[in-house]
């Protein structure tokens, strides 16, 4: 597969903006400077990055609870982020939200979810807009092996598989959904299996291979977008930190996260690159204090922006 260098490029300084920005948001949540439920999705780059390097901007994604990655892939602005992380009036929901409800309509990020198995129906009615209207859109739809346990899941592929709609149904296989391991909660080992079900591709990738994640990916948004229909993909990766910030992890053993390190997709991609001569160590670590300073500014806006006011408590917050 040749893929130009300025992809594999991108690809990489994706992944390793990912890793930095959530390093520092673990930094400042430790510190109190951060507020509400933050999920982090350091070991799972590769994923949201091989997907996302195949999207144009007027496609679609949905995210999850643990979306940093997904939003950054698709474009999500950093200080924005960072300034609805901390709560300040600048963020994406002018610090209401926090980070699990950041959407940004005009870059089809139709938004992180806080409820598990949220973004199915959203992205298959994104998917029925674009089939309705005509376009080759399509819509990625985000979720974990938790999530596909629930009912949206399989209500979505049902009517994605006999709509003929496009929609790419992206598994991030992590092992857990908390401290809930696969294996006790689902009598399959592969999540990719269901989509038998409904008749549709189901595919296996290393999550880890952003390479492997490209190309499966790329695959798949085809099929979608020549009116093919939906496809199952479900990327075996491994999360390092905890399910939420402050969670210690008593639920898995140690040795099964530093197996899970040797097999990180940052460092095995720079590898990579370093072999097909496109990235010299040196270059990698320029790359790196670039993307840090870029996080440094995000930082510094969020911490220099205004906190909304008490007046403005109920506006653009509603229930139905
Ligand atoms: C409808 C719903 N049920 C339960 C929860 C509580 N909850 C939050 S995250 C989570 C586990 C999700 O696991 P998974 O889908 O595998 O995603 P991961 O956290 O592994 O990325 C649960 C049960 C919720 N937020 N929404």
């Amino acid at each position: 597969m040749a893929i130009e260098k300025e992809k594999l490029l991108w690809m990489y300084r994706n992944m390793v903006t990912i890793r930095l920005f959530e390093e520092r948001v673990a930094e400042y949540f430790a510190a109190g400077k951060i507020y509400g439920f933050v999920h982090l999705y350091v070991g799972e780059e590769a994923t949201a990055t091989g997907v996302c390097a195949n999207l144009r901007k007027d496609d679609y994604i949905t995210s999850t609870h643990r979306g940093h990655g997904h939003l950054i892939s698709k474009g999500g602005d950093l200080k924005l982020m960072m300034a609805e992380l901390f709560g300040r009036k600048t963020g994406y929901c002018k610090g209401k939200g926090g980070s699990m409800h950041i959407a940004d309509v005009e870059l089809g990020i139709l938004g992180a979810n806080g409820i598990v198995g949220g973004g199915f129906p959203i992205a298959t009615g994104a998917g029925l807009t674009a089939k309705y209207n005509g376009t080759d859109q399509v819509a990625v739809c985000f979720f974990g092996d938790g999530a596909s346990n629930q009912g949206t899941f399989h209500e979505a592929l049902n009517l994605a598989s006999i709509w003929k709609l496009p929609v790419i149904f992206v598994n991030e296989n992590n092992m857990y959904g908390i401290s809930m391991s696969q294996k006790k909660s689902m009598n399959v080992p592969d999540v990719a299996a269901r989509a038998a079900a409904y008749n549709v591709p189901g595919v296996v990738v290393d999550g880890n291979d952003v390479l492997a994640v490209y190309e499966a990916a790329g695959e798949a948004i085809k099929r979608a977008r020549s009116g093919e229909g939906p496809t199952l993909l479900e990327c075996k990766t491994y999360r390092y930190r905890g399910h939420f910030e402050g969670d210690p992890t008593v639920y898995r053993p140690k040795e099964e996260v530093e197996e899970w390190k040797k097999k990180d997709p940052i460092p095995r991609f720079e590898n990579e690159l370093a072999k097909m001569g496109i990235l010299a160590p040196d270059q990698a670590q320029t790359i790196k204090a670039e993307i840090g300073k870029l996080i440094d500014e995000a930082v510094k806006f969020a911490e220099e922006s205004p906190w909304p006011s008490p007046e403005e408590i109920t506006e653009d917050v509603y229930a139905v």
